[in-house]
Parts: C-alpha cells; structure tokens; sequence
C-alpha cells in the first residue's frame, strides 16, 4: 500500500515537472542538433580576413567540404619589418569558415610541400577528442581528412595545436568558424571579420628586418606588436572597413592570443548587440566588450553618422603603440542633431601605418658557385638557417626546452659531423641526449642541395662555440650515398 502510494505520489510529482518542462520548452525550441538530417554537399566558400563568406541563410544542413591549406610565408609586421607567418589558408587569422547547425564539415588539412613543419587543427566548434587536433596531425607534404558535426550554434575560434603550441599560434595559426542557427542569423548589411594577436619578436617593435620569435618574451607575455588580423595597418587607410550611413553592421571579433585578453572597442559607436563570447546571450548597449584569448564575440551596431570610427583594444598602449587599431569609414550624410561635431579625421593615424607589398623572394634565384671561401658558406648557410632551421632551432642555436635540442655548444652535433649530415638529410626521430637533456621529437626530413647541406652546417659548426668543422659537398653525397 504504501508503495502504491509512493508511486503515484512521484507520478504526479513527475508530471508537475514534466509539464513546466514543456511550457519551457515550447518558448525555446529545443532542436537536437545530432538529429538533423543533411540534404546534399556542397563546398565551403572561405575568405580571408576582413571578408566573410555568404551567410547561410536558409538552406538545409548539408555535408560541407572544406580544404585548408597551411602555409608558412614571410610577411610583413609593419613598415621594415617582416615575420616568417605560419597560417591556415595564407593570412592571419586564417580562412573564415561559415557553417550551419547539423552540417556534417568533411575537412581536409593539407601542409604545403615548402613548409617546415607538422601542424594539425583544433576547432572550438567541434565537439570531438582535441576538437579534430589528434586526427589532423599532418607533415609536410601531405594531407588529413577528418569530419564533424557542427552541434552548436555559435562564433568559434580555431588554431594549431602541435607542440609547442603557444609558439605556432604565436605565428599566426588561429581563425574563426561560424556556426549560424537553423534559419541563419538575422540579416545585417555589411559583416567583417577582425582578429586580434599578439607577437613576439627578438628585436623591439619597430626593430627593422626579419624578426624571428622570440620565446622568452612569449613566456614572460611581453608582447612587441598587438594586432587586428595579422600586422600593422591591416584595417587602416585604404585598408579600411567601410559602410555608409544608416547601415547595420556586424562584426566577427575573434582573439587568437596567444596570450592577450582583448577590450574591444569602437570609438564613437556604442555596440547595439553583442552576443557575448560568441554564444547565444545577447548583451545590448554595450561600449566595450571582452574578448578572451581563444574566443569571441559577435558585435552589432547602425552606424547613424558619417566619418572614420578607431578600433581599438582599449588595453589603450596596445592601440597606439603596439599596433591594435583599425578603422571603419563611414560614408554619408551629416545628421547633426545626433552630432554637432568638429569632425577630425585621422588624428588616430598609427605610426607606420601604411602597407608594404610581399617582399620578393631574392633566395630562389641562387647563383651556384661551386668554389666558395669558408667565408662564403657561412654567409649562404647562415641565410639557409633562417629559412629553413631557425623556426625550431632559433636564431642563436638555442632550441626550445623539451621541444628542440640546441644546436649552440651542442655535443650531439660536434660529436659526429656523419650523423648530423645524416640527421639534416632525412630527419630524425626517437629519443636523444643532447647536452644532457633528452629529447624525443621529430625534425622533418630537409629537401635541400648537397651543398645547401654543406653550407648550413658549415654556418652551425661555425658559429655559438661549436668546433669550426668544414662539412664539404661531397662529405654530404658520401653519407647520402652510404645509405
Ligand atoms: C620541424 C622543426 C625542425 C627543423 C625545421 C629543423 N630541426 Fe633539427 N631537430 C629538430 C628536432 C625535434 C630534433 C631532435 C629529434 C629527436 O628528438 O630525435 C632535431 C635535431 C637536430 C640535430 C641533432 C641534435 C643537436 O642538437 O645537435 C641537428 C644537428 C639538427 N637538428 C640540425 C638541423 C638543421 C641544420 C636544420 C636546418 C637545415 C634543422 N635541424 C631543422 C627539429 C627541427
Ligand atoms: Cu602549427
């Protein structure tokens, strides 16, 4: 009896629950996004910054192809100064992607033959182990496909995440992946797509010439340049977003770190929406709003007056001194009921604003000399160095700790000039001791000349207090052919 009782108690307890379940539920539908059903397969359109592609609208859920390249490129930091970037897609942030909730994203990592070094991806937006990081892994040379489903709607950042993986997104390897709502969002006029990074360079900002990274000051968060999508003057003077008067603009503001938390900004609008860290809660009249290191957000306003409007991260030094500014020119019709103004164009202009084409690569055309000085192969390995083994092995030689061996002072190298002949030509994998400290990685095998080969190491073995070794082409040939 008293069971009986029991029961039909919680039966009606139960349904009091389920019932106050279900007026919840019929105010915000609930969709179990892992139901949906695709219809069709299409290719993913991706654009680089600060362009999006179409919006979804209101197609269905369909299974979208997206091919992504890595590419790891010189660039320029701002006027003078050049950055070897490692990027998906060719810029910093990567390609925009732009899904749909219950889309079925087949994607396919492919690591470009000239590059240096394995990379793989991890996308926010999937909900899987490393959100696709241990299924993306891929060499130099070939190419990972791995598929998910896009479960939640939202503004997601992505980025590499191979080891160590503070320094590759330091390098420029994050973007943003939009997953809009069934139905897409609502339409706006114009979108952009804005990322903030920090950088960290051996010299300080502003230092002239190729710059490689600087580790320590990426430790210590001292960070040289603070940047909208990818370098100095990305989203100034002719490269500025614009819009006219009365228009609705969207922004997708993402921050790829690695460290830095950004305070979004705009000078002279106020943010009608934001949809807070990229999710679902929509704040409205906002001024600043966070952007943490590894998110987003998704920011809304009508521009009502004409003029130039400053981006900024309101960590206010970043804007003017490190490079955190851009602009939004807005074209129109004075209305000076809502502002009088003096209007001052470009007193915000930053230092070393203005955009420099991509350098020419000078080292491809190499004039072969086959009877060099000493001197001469340092000089040429010394340039072999910094495009091929400074990225690990770093500007003095040092290595990175528990990631790559240095190759300063290092007994490993003045041991046995075979073996580091040996170790350049086809790679290396497995643990060694060099200087006393284990190391088990991988150095990607390098495609290089007998006497690209020869130079280099004569330039390592010359330099940071390594033993002066000649290594000579045809010390090369004979360890090539030995195998
Ligand atoms: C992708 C990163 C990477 C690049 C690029 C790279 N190396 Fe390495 N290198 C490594 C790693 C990792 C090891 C240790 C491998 C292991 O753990 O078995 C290593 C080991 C070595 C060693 C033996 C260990 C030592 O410290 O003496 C030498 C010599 C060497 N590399 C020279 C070079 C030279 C010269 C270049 C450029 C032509 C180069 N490496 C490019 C990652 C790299
Ligand atoms: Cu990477």
């Amino acid at each position: 009896m008293k069971r009986i009782k029991f029961i039909s108690f919680s039966l009606v307890f139960a349904s009091l629950i389920l019932s106050s379940c279900n007026s919840i539920n019929q105010e915000k539908k609930v969709v179990d996004a892992s139901k949906i059903a695709v219809s069709g397969t299409m290719e993913a359109e991706l654009t680089s910054p600060p362009f999006v592609p179409a919006s979804v609208g209101d197609r269905p859920a369909k299974k979208l192809i997206v091919n992504m390249e890595i590419l790891e490129q010189e660039g320029t930091m701002t006027d003078g100064t050049t950055y070897i970037y490692w990027t998906f897609g060719g810029s910093v942030p990567g390609s925009f992607i732009r899904t749909r909730v219950g889309d079925e994203v087949e994607f396919t990592l492919s690591n470009h033959p000239d590059n240096k070094l394995p990379h793989n991806i991890d996308l926010h937006a999937v909900t899987g182990p490393g959100g696709g990081a241990t299924s993306s892994f891929v060499a130099p040379g070939h190419e990972k496909t791995f598929s998910f489903k896009t479960l939640n709607p939202g503004l997601y950042v992505y980025h590499c995440a191979t080891a160590p993986v503070g320094m590759h997104i330091a390098n420029g390897m994050y973007g943003l992946i939009l997953v809009e709502p069934e139905g897409g969002l609502p339409k706006v006029d114009k979108e952009y797509y804005i990322m903030q990074g920090d950088f960290y360079t051996k010299g300080e900002n502003g230092s002239p010439g190729l710059q490689p990274f600087d580790m320590n000051k990426a430790v210590d968060e001292d960070a040289d340049y603070v940047v909208f999508n990818g370098k100095v003057g990305s989203l100034t003077g002719d490269n500025a977003i614009t819009a006219n008067v009365g228009e609705t603009i969207r922004l997708y503001v993402g921050n790829g770190g690695p460290n830095l938390v950004s305070s979004f900004h705009v000078i002279g609008e106020i943010f009608d929406k934001v949809h807070v860290e990229g999710g679902s809660t929509i704040n409205e009249n906002v001024q600043t709003t966070l952007v943490p290191a590894g998110g987003a957000a998704i920011v809304e306003f009508k521009v009502d007056v004409p003029g130039t409007f400053i981006l900024v991260d309101h960590s206010i030094f970043r804007a003017f001194n490190k490079g955190a500014l851009g602009m939004l020119k807005v074209k129109g019709e004075e209305d000076k009921k809502l502002y009088s103004g003096v209007k001052q164009e470009g007193i915000y202009h930053p230092e070393g604003g203005t955009i420099q084409e991509m350098p020419t690569d000078d080292s491809k055309k190499v004039i072969v000399n086959t009877n060099k000085s000493l001197s001469e192969k340092i000089a040429s390995g010394k340039n072999i160095y910094t495009k091929t083994c400074f990225a690990c092995h770093q500007a003095n030689g040092e290595g990175i700790a528990s990631a790559f061996p240095p190759l300063a002072k290092s007994d490993y190298l003045n041991a046995d000039v075979k073996r580091a002949i040996a170790t350049v030509i086809h790679g290396k994998t497995g643990e060694i001791t060099v200087n006393g400290e284990k190391y088990n990685s991988v150095m990607t095998k390098q495609t290089l000349t007998d006497d690209e080969v020869a130079d280099v190491l004569t330039y390592v073995y010359n330099s940071w207090g390594n033993n002066k070794t000649n290594v000579t082409a045809n010390m090369v040939s004979e360890v090539k052919n030995s195998h």
